[in-house]
């Protein structure tokens, strides 16, 4: 009879309040200003909001702590708050799992938003997100969240243990596209600043 390998991680429960995104007892909270987000926004515009205020965008509450190790989960809370810095939409940095090869799923809790997803040949696709929208990020798809509503869009995640997290892709090259403010509603539209790769 198989034994079941002795682990640090032993089964638990964590209470995850639907409407706030917060999760009680986490193991730690990430809290993104725009400060914290240099780069990510039109410099002038970003600028000029700074110069009024540093404005809470978003907040990520991870569960727990988990052995780097495959086979492991984690999971997590994004809450990002309703803005806009000109005419794009408040969003989370993004980025390509530094584990390319690890997918992850989004679960949206409260508010709307999207998913924008592209690949390192170029393909870029949006998925759109609400309350009960399971969204699925396939391996190496670099992803980022929108909050194209007025109220904060929270949505959880889970994903592997060892994707681990490669911003500076993103932070160098952005997004081919970029979800902005039209006057129907969002809209998906090139990023002229896009480096490609
Ligand atoms: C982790 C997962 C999310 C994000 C979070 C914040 O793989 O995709 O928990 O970390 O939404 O986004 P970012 O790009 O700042 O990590
Ligand atoms: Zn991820």
């Amino acid at each position: 009879m198989p034994s079941t390998p002795i682990h640090p991680m032993p089964p638990f429960t964590k209470q995850v309040d639907l409407a706030s995104g917060i999760i009680h007892d986490p193991h730690r909270v990430q809290t993104r200003r725009l400060s914290d987000l240099r780069g990510l926004f039109h410099a002038a515009d970003a600028e000029a909001a700074l110069a009024s205020d540093d404005p809470l965008v978003y907040r990520v509450y991870d569960a727990h702590d988990a052995p780097n190790a495959a086979g492991q989960l984690l999971f997590s809370t994004t809450v990002i708050e309703p803005g806009r810095i000109g005419d794009e939409y408040f969003m989370t940095k993004g980025h390509y799992h530094a584990k390319e090869d690890r997918a992850e799923l989004y679960y949206g809790l409260q508010g709307e938003g999207c998913l924008l997803m592209q690949t390192r040949d170029g393909d870029v696709n949006v998925q759109w997100m609400r309350s009960g929208s399971a969204a699925y990020v396939p391996p190496y798809w670099g992803h980022r969240t929108v909050n194209t509503g007025t109220e904060p869009f929270v949505f959880l995640a889970v994903f592997p243990a060892d994707a681990g997290y490669d911003y500076g892709s993103i932070r160098e090259r952005g997004f081919a596209s970029r979800i902005v403010a039209g006057e129907d509603g969002p809209r998906i539209v090139p990023n002229p600043s896009y480096r490609g790769g």
